[in-house]
C-alpha cells in the first residue's frame, strides 16, 4: 500500500543534549498538530532534521530507533551543514530575499553548494523509505530543490510542496544567482501551495520569466506533465486554543498575572526574534502613542514576548541589541513606581501561560513588515472566548487577506499604527464582539485540519488530471502499434506540422530551420509514404527549407500547396483569397507595434499575424489582450476570425484552415495508414478532418481532439525514426 511521507527541515521534535544523553522534546507547533492526522497513520512517516548535531554512530543508531517509535526518521546534519545550509543559504539568502529585506542578503557560493548538498541528503534519506507510488509532501524554503531531485528518481511519485513564507516578486527573486535552479527544483512537484494568492501569482510570474514555462489558471505546462499552483491559507487548531483559554490552569495564570497589572489595558505582541516582524517599529509606535496621549500613562501597557531565534546570525544579534535599547529607553522615560510601559520577555512560555496572555490582553498588536501567514493573530482570536478584544493586524501578513474584521494597518505608517491603537482602546464592546465573532466563524471553519484536507484533495485532483492527460500518451506499446501498422501499409500519408512538432521554438522564428537530423528523417520517410508538411509558415520559407525533398507542402494553414510530383512548378493557390480587409487591420496592428517594443507584424497571403515572442514578458500578454479585443470588434465587419497562438495573434478568414487543406489532399485516394501530428490549435482542424482509422497526435499535454499526446518534438522525431527503422 502506498504511504505518505511528510518532509520538513525540522522534525516536530527537538533533540537535546542533557547530562551526556539525548532527550526529545515534542513540538506543539501548528504544523505538527495539523499534520499529526497524517504522519501518525499506518505506514506514514515524517522525515527531517532533529535540530541538533550527532556525530557518534552509536548515538545515531539509538536515535533512529527511538524516532522510529514516534513515526519519524532523522536526517543528520553536520555542524558545517547547519552553518552553511541552514544559517547560511536558508536564513541569510532565502529568508531575507523572500521577506523583501534585500539589504541582508548574502551571496555565498559555498552556502549554495551546502544547500544543494543538504537537499541531496534529504533526498537520499527519503529514497530509503519511499516507494514509486508514495505521496511525499515537502515543506518550506529550506528544501526548494528537493521536489525535482525526487522526481528524477521517482518519476511517478506524488510530490507536493508547500511554502510557509512569502514568495517575492520576480524583481527580488532574480537577484539570487541560483534562481533558475531554485524554481526548477520546486517544479518537480505536482502541487505547489502558498498561503496567499499574491505569493502564488509571484511564483507563476517568476517561473514564466525565468524558466519559460507558461501557465493557465494556475496550471503550469511542464514538459511532460501539468503542475498546479494554488493558495491554501493555513489555519490553526481552533478548538485547542479556545479550550485552553477556558481551562482552569490558564484561568489561574490569568488571575495571577492580572493582579500584577491591575486594571491596565494590555497590548500583546508575540514574535520570534526576526527583522521581518517589525518589532522596533512597534515599540516606536507605542512610544509615539504615549507621547501624544499623556492621559494614557499608567493606564495601558504592552506585553512583549520575543522568542529567541537565529541568534548566531549577525543581523539578528543587531536586532536584539536594538530592541533592548528601545525598550530600555521607553521604560526609563515613562515608568513610574507602579507602572512599566513595556513588559519585555526574551524567552518562550509554556502553552498554558501563552494562552493566559492571549486571554487577558485587550489588544493584539501584530504588525510584521512581511509575514507569510502569521498564526499568532489567529491564536489570539481563537482564545478570546468572550468575544471582546481587538486585533490590530498588518496588511503585510498573509492572514490579513482572511481577517478583514481586524483593524488593518500599514506597519510603516507609524501614525496609522498609533491611531489604530488609540481607536482599539476606545472601541465600543458591541463593535468588538461583532468583529471578533465574524473572525472566529471564519477561523473555526478553515482550521488546520481543513487546510490539510483541502491540500490533499487538491493533490488527488491534480494527479487525476495528469492521468487523464497521459492516458493518451504515446508509450512504447502505442509506438509499436503505429510502427507495425505503418510497415503493413501500402499507401501511407503523414501530415506533419512544423514548429513545435518537428522542431523546438526559437526566439527568432526565421532561425528555427530544419537541422540535419530532421532532414534525414524526412528523406528516410519520403520513399515509404506521402509526407505532407502542413504549416502556418509562409510558402517561401517552407519552400526554401525543404527544397529538394520529396514531399508535399501545405503553407499558411492551407492557402498554398506544393505537390512533390510538380517539382518544377510553383506553388498553387489552394484557396481563393480576398484580402481587401488587410489595410485597415494592418493599421491597427501597426499602432500596437509602435506601443510594444519587440512586437512585429508578419503578413501572410490570407492572414496578418502580430508576433510578441520578443516582447518583455507580461507586457506582451497585456498588449495582446488589448489588441485581441480591438481586432475581435473589427473582425465582425469583415467576417474574419481572430485566433490566439503561441506568442502570436492571427487574424484570418475562418474557412481557410489546415483541416480543409488536408481533406482536399486526401480526396479520391484510399490511404491505409494516416498519421497527423501537431502542437497547437491550428492542428486541431487537421485532427478533426482525419478519417476514423487515423493516428492523430498532439505534442504537449493540452486537451485535444487528437487520439494521443506526445511529450515533445524530440519524441516525435523518435517515433518517425522508428517508422523507418
Ligand atoms: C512561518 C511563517 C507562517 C510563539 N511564542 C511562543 C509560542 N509561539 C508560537 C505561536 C505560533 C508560532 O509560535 C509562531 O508562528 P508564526 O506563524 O507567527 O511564525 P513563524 O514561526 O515564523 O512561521 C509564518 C507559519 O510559518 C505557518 O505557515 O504563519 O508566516 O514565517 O504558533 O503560538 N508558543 C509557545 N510559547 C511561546 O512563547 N508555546
Amino acid at each position: 500500500m502506498s504511504k505518505t511521507i511528510i518532509v520538513s527541515n525540522r522534525l516536530p521534535i527537538s533533540l537535546r543534549h542533557r547530562n551526556g544523553r539525548f532527550e526529545f522534546k515534542p513540538s506543539a507547533g501548528g504544523l505538527a498538530t495539523g499534520l499529526g492526522s497524517i504522519y501518525k497513520e499506518g505506514e506514514n512517516i515524517w522525515i527531517g532534521w532533529p535540530g541538533n548535531t550527532v556525530d557518534d554512530p552509536e548515538q545515531r543508531a539509538e536515535i533512529i530507533l527511538e524516532l522510529h517509535e514516534l513515526k519519524m526518521a532523522p536526517v543528520f546534519l553536520s555542524k558545517e551543514d547547519v552553518e552553511q545550509f541552514y544559517e547560511g543559504f536558508s536564513n541569510e539568502t532565502l529568508w531575507p530575499a523572500f521577506h523583501y529585506f534585500t539589504q541582508y542578503m548574502v551571496y555565498n557560493p559555498e552556502h549554495w553548494e551546502a544547500y544543494v548538498r543538504v537537499n541531496q541528503k534529504f533526498c537520499d534519506a527519503i529514497l530509503k523509505k519511499a516507494g514509486p507510488e508514495d505521496t511525499i509532501w515537502i515543506h518550506d524554503y529550506q528544501l526548494l530543490l528537493l521536489p525535482q531531485m525526487l522526481r528524477e528518481v521517482l518519476p511517478n511519485a506524488t510530490i507536493a510542496f508547500f511554502q510557509h513564507i512569502p514568495f517575492p516578486s520576480y524583481e527580488i527573486l532574480r537577484m539570487i544567482p541560483w534562481r533558475k535552479e531554485l524554481l526548477s527544483g520546486v517544479c518537480g512537484a505536482d502541487l505547489i501551495g502558498f498561503h496567499t494568492y499574491d505569493d502564488m501569482r509571484h511564483f507563476l510570474s517568476a517561473v514564466g520569466r525565468i524558466t519559460g514555462l507558461s501557465n493557465e489558471s494556475g496550471y503550469i505546462q511542464a514538459e511532460n506533465r501539468i503542475i498546479n499552483v494554488d493558495s491554501f491559507p493555513m489555519g490553526i487548531d481552533y478548538h485547542k486554543f479556545a479550550k485552553q483559554a477556558k481551562s482552569k490552569r490558564t484561568l489561574r495564570f490569568v488571575e495571577e498575572f492580572g493582579k500584577q497589572v491591575e486594571d491596565q489595558k494590555l497590548l500583546l505582541t508575540i514574535d520570534r526574534l526576526d527583522y521581518s516582524k517589525g518589532i522596533p517599529q512597534r515599540i516606536q509606535a507605542f512610544n509615539q502613542l504615549l507621547e501624544q496621549h499623556p492621559e494614557l500613562h499608567g493606564k495601558v501597557s504592552m506585553i512583549m514576548i520575543v522568542v529567541p531565534s537565529r541568534d548566531k546570525v549577525q543581523s539578528y544579534k543587531e536586532l536584539k541589541e536594538e530592541i533592548d535599547l528601545l525598550v530600555g529607553r521607553i521604560n526609563s522615560e515613562y515608568s513610574t513606581l507602579n507602572w512599566v510601559p513595556v513588559h519585555y520577555f526574551y524567552r518562550s512560555f509554556p502553552f498554558e501561560e501563552l494562552s493566559a496572555f492571549y486571554n487577558m490582553s485587550d489588544i493584539a498588536l501584530v504588525t510584521p513588515l512581511r509575514d507569510g501567514m502569521n498564526l499568532v493573530c489567529k491564536e489570539f482570536v481563537a482564545s478570546k472566548t468572550d468575544q471582546t478584544g481587538v486585533l490590530i493586524l498588518s496588511e503585510m501578513a498573509g492572514a490579513s487577506k482572511e481577517l478583514q474584521d481586524a483593524i488593518l494597518v500599514n506597519p510603516n505608517d507609524r501614525q496609522g499604527v498609533v491611531d489604530a491603537i488609540y481607536n482599539a482602546l476606545s472601541m465600543p464592546q458591541t463593535e468588538q464582539i461583532a468583529r471578533m465573532s465574524s473572525m472566529q466563524e471564519s477561523l473555526k471553519k478553515y482550521d488546520v485540519f481543513q487546510w490539510v484536507k483541502v491540500f490533499m484533495d487538491r493533490l488527488d485532483h491534480v494527479k487525476q488530471k495528469q492521468e487523464e492527460l497521459t492516458s493518451k500518451d504515446v508509450d512504447a506499446k502505442v509506438m509499436n502499434e503505429i510502427q507495425t501498422s505503418f510497415k503493413k501499409a501500402k499507401n501511407a500519408i503523414l501530415f506533419l506540422d512544423y514548429d513545435g512538432t518537428l522542431t523546438g521554438f526559437h526566439s527568432d522564428p526565421q532561425k528555427a530551420l530544419p537541422d540535419t537530423e530532421l532532414k534525414e528523417i524526412i528523406s528516410d520517410l519520403s520513399p515509404k509514404a506521402q509526407v505532407v508538411i502542413i504549416s502556418g509558415r509562409d510558402k517561401d520559407t517552407l519552400g526554401k527549407w525543404f527544397e529538394g525533398q520529396d514531399i508535399d507542402m501545405i503553407a499558411e494553414h492551407g492557402v498554398w500547396v506544393k505537390r512533390k510530383e510538380d517539382k518544377k512548378t510553383d506553388w498553387e493557390l489552394y484557396a481563393e483569397v480576398e484580402d481587401s480587409w488587410k489595410d485597415d487591420i494592418r493599421k491597427v496592428m501597426e499602432y500596437y507595434v509602435l506601443r510594444t517594443p519587440g512586437a512585429f507584424i508578419e503578413e501572410k497571403h490570407h492572414s496578418l499575424v502580430w508576433h510578441y515572442r520578443k516582447v518583455e514578458s507580461g507586457l506582451g500578454d497585456l498588449r495582446m489582450r488589448e489588441l485581441f479585443s480591438h481586432l475581435k470588434y473589427m473582425a465582425r465587419g469583415y467576417n474574419l476570425q481572430v485566433l490566439e497562438g503561441n506568442m502570436v495573434l492571427e487574424i484570418k478568414r475562418p474557412d481557410i484552415n489546415k483541416g480543409r487543406a488536408a481533406t482536399a489532399m486526401m480526396k479520391g485516394i484510399e490511404y491505409d495508414f494516416v498519421l497527423a501530428i501537431g502542437d497547437d490549435w491550428t492542428d486541431e482542424d487537421t485532427f478533426k478532418a482525419m478519417p476514423k482509422n487515423a493516428y492523430s497526435i498532439r505534442v504537449g499535454y493540452a486537451y485535444t481532439q487528437a487520439n494521443y499526446n506526445i511529450k515533445s518534438f524530440r519524441q516525435v522525431r523518435q517515433l518517425l525514426q522508428k517508422l523507418t527503422s
